[in-house]
């Protein structure tokens, strides 16, 4: 019995170990004066959480350049808040605000978007990333620079004139377990040990 409930905290310790599977996390990266730009920030420097929590700072606190070229490649790691994060991809987000209608007084609206895979007769097409995660927005011709404004033709509610405020790097993430092999190994030991 003794042994069952070792074996029971073993597994627990190991749970936690392991994060959420498969929560990918977007960040963008936007420190004063600074536009799209893949290189790697110093460690220290924080990233703007775009999802699944807007709006929340995390610091960066280590990274790592496999190949050497000072760039952030897809499947180079990264530390988030101490925690050890694949990168899943990298590119540019753009922040585009609403030019608003002549008369209409409500407050702008503004939204976070990516540049989705080309797709034939629809190449301008983006994914949202904030406040709608997930929705398609396609504009009548390619986002290239800031304070562009660029004609966004659907989704219906977003039809019209939009100013891009800003193009800055995005990377998604996604956590990895601390455990490493060694550690792993060294819990198998244990349950051959007890049984
Ligand atoms: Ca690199």
């Amino acid at each position: 019995m003794k042994r069952f409930a070792i074996a029971l905290s073993v597994l627990a310790i190991a749970a936690l170990a392991v994060p959420a599977a498969g929560q990918t996390y977007y960040y963008d990266y936007n420190p004063v004066d600074r536009p799209y730009d893949p290189t790697w920030p110093a460690d220290g420097d924080e990233w703007h959480q775009l999802y699944p929590n807007y709006c929340i700072y995390d610091e960066q606190t280590g990274h790592e350049d496999a190949n050497e070229d000072g760039y952030i490649d897809a499947c180079e790691h990264i530390w988030i808040n101490g925690e050890r994060h694949h990168v899943e991809w990298v590119g540019p987000t753009f922040h585009l605000r609403e030019i608003m209608p002549p008369g209409e007084e409500r407050q702008r609206r503004e939204i976070y978007m990516e540049q989705v895979v080309l797709q034939g007769d629809r190449p301008h097409v983006y994914h949202e990333v904030y406040p709608v995660f997930c929705t398609e927005v396609g504009t009548t011709e390619p986002i290239e620079f800031e304070c562009q404004e660029v004609f966004v033709e659907f989704p219906p509610e977003y039809a019209g004139w939009w100013h891009v405020e800003e193009i800055t790097t995005n990377i998604h993430t996604v956590p990895q377990s601390p455990v490493e092999g060694s550690t792993w190994s060294t819990i198998k030991d244990w349950f051959r040990d007890l049984f």
